[in-house]
């Protein structure tokens, strides 16, 4: 959402087509597997696929057709059942909910109330109207529900349902690239007030100050985190945090989830299961499906750290020939194929060194896209934070127990994806589409 497309019929038609596009990848990932695993909960840690279904319908009725269009509640006895906060993901495969035909029958007729809605809306007169806000929310909120719902896809067993084209192999100058780049010291500015669609935790613009530093040019990946494997990195605790090794121990930790070495020798060639199909690992691949605790022991080792929030958020939007702060590392332009590994049309991480029409003034590529990234930085609220719309959004996750990632997957659509864009999830959690990145202070080596 750039500012022209806010004049009133332009944004009509970006609302439709974002919310058609949600759509159609929701019914993509629901109508391919049958009613068996709709209604399976296929991991304690997510929610059965029919209750997204359900899900994505009833917070539209809620915020389009109830807050913003001023009607009653369509089914008033289903909206506890799917109020994320009532009840947890593991409790939910235990609720009445609606069966499948009777969830796709639910959303599409909240769909067709909610377009004929925005046929006749103003983007005018209250806050939630303003520049189509509740309407960009519904349709970011739908996209985030495909990728959780595609990581539900991830952990399910069976017969392999999803396909997609692979991404083109690294371009030449891919293994050429510094294995670093310095991100200039100073101040930037972080977060936003401008962008019309950005969730309350992006909120609002702030100046922060941040020392220069080298943070690596692409994502870890599959070959580097095997030579921290092979050199014995899971057992040895100098490289992990306390909480960390405690964690590596209980959980038996050896490898990225769904890695398997075959024969089990040391030696051994490793594959992972990718939505269903077993596959050689690949090496140039940014590393995915490890957790917080993994990604910062792998810094470690290697002699470096995780970057701050602040660090990665300064790589991806500072551009030192201007002194502003942008949209996106490659300006203030909307994410295109050419630019960005978005939106489930691939169904992984393209190599590392990919979409150098992407990279950052710093040189850095694949920032956005591709596999989100931890930062060291706990989940807090930005100075000025105000909640809004509703505090069950981000504020009840901030504090020291959940870990900030940034830059977005594969799987998430571009409406949902902008460098100001904050994630969250507990440091053990390997389920989401998580690789890292790592970065190393520049300051003694200028002082
Ligand atoms: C921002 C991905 C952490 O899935 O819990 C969906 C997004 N919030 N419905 C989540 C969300 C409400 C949220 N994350
Ligand atoms: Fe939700």
């Amino acid at each position: 959402m750039t500012e022209s497309q806010l004049e009133p019929e332009h944004l009509r038609a970006v609302i439709a087509r974002e919310l058609t596009g949600a759509r159609q990848r929701t019914a993509l990932l629901t109508d391919s597997v049958d009613e068996a695993d709709l209604v399976r909960q296929h991991s304690p840690l997510m929610s059965p696929l029919v209750w997204d279904l359900a899900h994505i319908a009833n917070q539209e009725e809620l915020w389009l057709l109830r807050e913003v269009g001023g009607r009653d509640s369509m089914h008033p006895e289903i909206d506890p059942l799917y109020d994320a906060f009532e009840h947890p993901r593991s409790e939910r495969p235990t609720l009445p909910l609606l069966a499948p035909g009777e969830a796709r029958a639910y959303g599409h007729e909240v769909r067709g109330r909610v377009l004929d809605l925005l046929d006749r809306a103003s983007f005018t007169g209250t806050r939630l109207l303003g520049d189509g806000f509740a309407f960009g929310m519904i349709a970011q909120h739908e996209v985030q529900h495909d990728e959780t719902m595609l990581i539900t896809h991830q952990i399910r067993g069976g017969a392999p349902v999803l396909s997609a084209p692979s991404p083109a192999p690294a371009p030449a100058d891919a293994f050429r690239l510094p294995a670093e780049v310095l991100v200039p010291g100073g101040a930037f500015t972080m977060g936003t007030s401008t962008e019309p669609w950005a969730l309350d935790n992006e909120r609002p613009a702030h100046t922060v100050e941040v020392a220069p530093f080298y943070l690596d040019t692409t994502p870890v990946t599959s070959g580097a985190y095997i030579e921290f494997i092979d050199s014995g990195g899971y057992d040895d605790p100098r490289w992990w945090t306390g909480a960390g090794w405690e964690h590596r121990q209980q959980a038996r930790l050896t490898a990225p989830l769904y890695w398997q070495r075959d024969g089990g020798q040391q030696s051994g060639q490793w594959t992972r299961r990718v939505f269903g199909r077993q596959e050689p690992v690949r090496p140039d691949e940014p590393v995915l499906h490890v957790s917080w605790y993994e990604a910062d022991a792998y810094a470690r080792w290697a002699g470096r750290r995780l970057p701050t929030e602040a660090e990665w958020e300064k790589a991806a939007r500072f551009d030192p020939a201007t002194g502003l702060t942008r949209r996106y590392p490659w300006g203030n332009a909307d994410p295109a194929a050419s630019l960005a590994n978005l939106g489930q049309v691939f169904l992984r991480p393209a190599p590392a060194g990919s979409y150098p029409g992407g990279a950052a003034p710093c040189g850095a590529r694949q920032l956005i896209g591709d596999v989100w990234e931890w930062t060291s930085s706990d989940f807090g609220p930005y100075p000025g934070f105000e909640a809004w719309p509703y505090k069950e959004y981000s504020e009840v996750f901030f504090g020291p127990e959940y870990k900030v990632l940034r830059g977005g997957s594969f799987g998430v659509s571009p409406v949902a994806c902008r460098s100001t864009f904050r994630n969250w999830d507990y440091p053990i959690r390997r389920q989401i589409f998580a690789g890292f990145r790592t970065a190393r202070s520049a300051t003694a080596e200028l002082a």
